[in-house]
């Protein structure tokens, strides 16, 4: 964990230790998290307009599940008064992840993930595999997830589960199975246990996209939302963000670039989503892998 002072989040930089002990961390356990980053005011206006928006998402004929039941997909707001400087195009962040991924870091994702209570595990996963898989050494990371808790998070409320070094095991290859083998997850569980960080309001989680995690059960009575964007290096094709016109100047940054469009018409951000690989054996009760 590193702690951003005041001064440092008011003038948008970061001293050069937490710099170099950011992208360390990256780079060895796979992510890292960073307190004070963002406004916290800013999170309490979209704060209850994700959680007034739950209900609409979950009245829907087929809800986005992402595995199994209670974790489904939910965008944020894509419209004022909803967007942020300090979290679509933080400067701290882009720091961080043009460090890791090079000029011309672009944003692609604007998106995020909803923790229902009474939800059940998901199994572990990466959110993509590796490029050139089955290597000795894994190759540099070229995607970063950008991840804002909207309340804070804890191991009560179903806070992310991580698995530390993770991103360097090469077994699960890009255009795989997303799901980590249930043998990979049994032989590291004893020597490199998962944990469950604690990320309040303000602060922000940056991990390699392969790192393995999995969304756990939410035992409080109140939903988890969690932006998620994706920061990628700049060769890496992708897709398209759908902003409100007139939003433009909160994604103008002259170090990140966003991969959007701007529409005029209303943006059915709440129902553009799918559900993702759902097995009725472990919909209901969770995977144990
Ligand atoms: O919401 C979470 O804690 C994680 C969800 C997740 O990893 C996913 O749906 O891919
Ligand atoms: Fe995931």
């Amino acid at each position: 964990m590193i702690d951003i002072s005041r001064s440092e989040r008011a003038t948008g930089t970061i001293h050069s230790e937490s710099l170099t002990e950011a992208v360390r961390a990256i780079r060895k356990d796979g992510y890292v998290i960073l307190l004070g980053v963002i406004d916290p005011e800013h999170i309490h206006e979209i704060q209850p307009r994700m959680l007034q928006d739950v209900p609409s998402i979950e009245s829907l004929k087929e809800p986005p599940y992402q595995f199994v039941r209670g974790h489904i997909q939910q965008d944020p707001p894509p419209f004022e008064p909803y967007l942020f400087k300090d979290v679509v195009c933080n400067e701290i962040v882009v720091a961080i992840t043009e460090a890791i991924l090079g000029n011309g870091v672009r944003n692609t994702f604007y998106s995020g993930n909803t923790n229902l209570p009474g939800s059940v595990r998901q199994p572990v996963h990466v959110d993509q595999g590796h490029l050139w898989p089955h290597m000795a050494h894994p190759h540099p990371a070229n995607m970063l997830v950008v991840n804002v808790p909207v309340i804070n998070m804890t191991a009560h409320n179903g806070s992310i589960e991580l698995w530390p070094g993770s991103h360097s095991d090469t077994t699960v290859a890009w255009g795989d199975s997303i799901r980590v083998p249930e043998e990979d997850v049994l032989s590291r569980t004893d020597t490199h246990p998962p944990l469950q960080p604690e990320v309040p309001i303000g602060g922000i989680l940056i991990r390699d996209m392969r790192l393995w995690h999995r969304g756990m059960p939410n035992l409080s009575n109140r939903p988890r939302p969690m932006i998620a964007m994706i920061h990628v290096c700049s060769w890496m094709r992708s897709g398209e963000i759908r902003i409100a016109t007139g939003c433009e100047s909160y994604f103008e940054h002259s170090h990140l670039e966003t991969s959007a469009s701007y529409v005029d018409e209303p943006i059915d951000y709440l129902t553009h989503h799918k559900s993702y690989d759902l097995r009725p054996q472990e919909f209901q009760t969770g995977s144990p892998f």
